[in-house]
């Protein structure tokens, strides 16, 4: 074919960047006997994806995912300095081109620490342009680029999700804001964020309520907001129905942080607040370890008791720090931690749709490009690591041998007519001022079952 002169004039390729990481071949396993050397400084010594734990590969054990938003969009700043990290893609630039060459690099870490699953919120992947119609434009087409990219190298969409709390538009709230024409623009900014999640194939789709919630009651009508966030889950949900997305939708908990008192505190809330819309069958939770501690609980009961309400959706994999009061959202770094939440989440049925997602931010002082692979990398080892721990505490029994002797009688006659509701107040008073004899009571052995967990370390 003979072309024609225009397109002969072609605009010169742009020039090939570096690569932004100093690895070029992703970190493999190695096993705990390899020694890293200058070749190959980090090898994985635990996550050997295909190794078979509870009869499912590592990887569908673990479902890993690298969260945009601190990896790729988080400077380092804090409330007293300014950027750190200075990323390329950062700073003054055509604002799309910068969204483009940030996708790249998310994807080469992707590729690079082997992990199988991403999640971003929307503002993270492009940027807000000036009506919403070009936000969601920006979205559309980078989400574009994520499909393709997603079909070369196989790497999975954990969940998408909409920022509804950076821009001054949402400081008094989204969905409970005093004016419904705030609510409107929140919906529509979900609509489009859940039909991209829909079409990337999203496995679920999160809804942090990020200034839901209030800083005094003075100014607040707290009965009517509580209305207006039921009336948008439930949007939400029958949008979910009518565009045929089979993926999970998850509230996810935190008491504090933006606001003074964030509505959806914790699980047990969550539960209440899902009962009362009748969402309870349709929406899951995806819990946060730093969350978890902010609300005075611990990650593994909040895991626990969004098991036993039917509730667990997923995990946002993080670390607190137990003596500062705030969301540090740290990469994880403690085994008994990871394992006794491992634990819970395997007795559970493991994680489903859910996942691990490294809801988890560098240090402001960890400013080398390489820091996000060590970070992710040993943050997945250390997962893998606390699964295995998991699988044994598991296959041994011996834990659960115990609480099962400790509620043994409950499994027998007696104990099973009282829960099925044959007996009254009044036939059990009647019953136990007959006898003479006391119920004894039995130890706890809590120290010895804590000896019992150590060993498995
Ligand atoms: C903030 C939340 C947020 C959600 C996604 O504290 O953890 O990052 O995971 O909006
Ligand atoms: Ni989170
Ligand atoms: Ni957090």
């Amino acid at each position: 074919m003979k072309s024609s002169p225009k397109s002969t004039r072609r605009a010169a390729p742009p020039a090939p960047r570096a690569p932004y990481f100093s690895f070029a071949k992703p970190i493999r396993f190695r096993g705990t006997d390899f020694k890293p050397n200058a070749e190959e400084p980090f090898a994985y010594r635990y996550y050997d994806k295909n190794r078979k734990v509870l009869g499912k590969r590592m990887q569908e054990q673990l479902r890993f995912a690298v969260c945009y938003w601190h990896s790729f969009v988080g400077t380092g700043m804090d409330p007293f300095g300014d950027a750190s990290f200075s990323r390329p893609w950062h700073g003054a630039g055509d604002p799309m081109a910068q969204a483009l060459h940030k996708a790249d690099v998310a994807f080469d870490l992707f590729r690079l620490v082997d992990a199988p699953y991403f999640t971003f919120h929307d503002r993270d992947i492009a940027p807000e342009g000036a009506s919403l119609r070009e936000s969601n434009r920006n979205v559309r087409q980078v989400a574009d680029v994520f499909g393709r990219k997603m079909s070369d190298t196989g790497v999975k969409l954990l969940w998408g999700t909409a920022n509804l709390f950076s821009n001054r538009r949402y400081m008094s709230g989204a969905a409970t804001n005093p004016d419904p024409e705030v609510f409107a623009y929140a919906a529509a900014q979900v609509k489009n964020v859940l039909e991209v999640t829909h079409e990337l194939k999203g496995a679920n789709y999160v809804l942090w309520g990020g200034r839901e919630g209030y800083e005094t009651l003075l100014n607040t009508d707290l009965k009517r907001e509580l209305a207006q966030l039921g009336r948008f889950l439930n949007l939400v949900v029958e949008h979910k129905h009518k565009i045929g997305f089979k993926g999970t939708i998850l509230i996810e908990p935190k008491p504090a942080e933006p606001t003074k008192h964030q509505y959806d505190y914790d699980v047990a809330t969550v539960f209440g607040f899902l009962k009362a819309n009748g969402l309870e069958s349709e929406v899951k939770v995806n819990i946060e370890q730093n969350h978890a501690l902010l609300a005075g609980h611990t990650f593994e009961h909040e895991i626990a008791l969004a098991n036993a309400l039917g509730i667990f959706g997923s995990l946002d994999m993080n670390r607190g720090d137990e003596q500062l009061g705030w969301d540090t959202d740290q990469f994880p770094n403690n085994l008994q931690q990871v394992a006794v939440a491992m634990y819970e989440v395997l007795k559970g049925g493991g994680l489903g749709t859910g996942g691990l997602n490294f809801d988890a931010k560098l240090r402001r002082q960890s400013i080398d490009a390489d820091d996000l692979l060590w970070a992710h990398a040993t943050a997945m080892d250390l997962c893998a690591r606390g699964l295995l721990v998991a699988e044994t505490m598991l296959r041994d029994k011996a834990l659960a041998q115990h609480v099962a002797t400790r509620y043994a009688g409950w499994e027998t006659a007696r104990g099973k007519s009282i829960l099925k509701g044959k007996t009254t107040l009044a036939e059990l008073a009647r019953e136990v001022e007959r006898k003479t004899l006391e119920p004894q009571p039995r130890s706890g052995q809590q120290e010895r079952l804590e000896h019992l967990v150590n060993g498995y370390f």
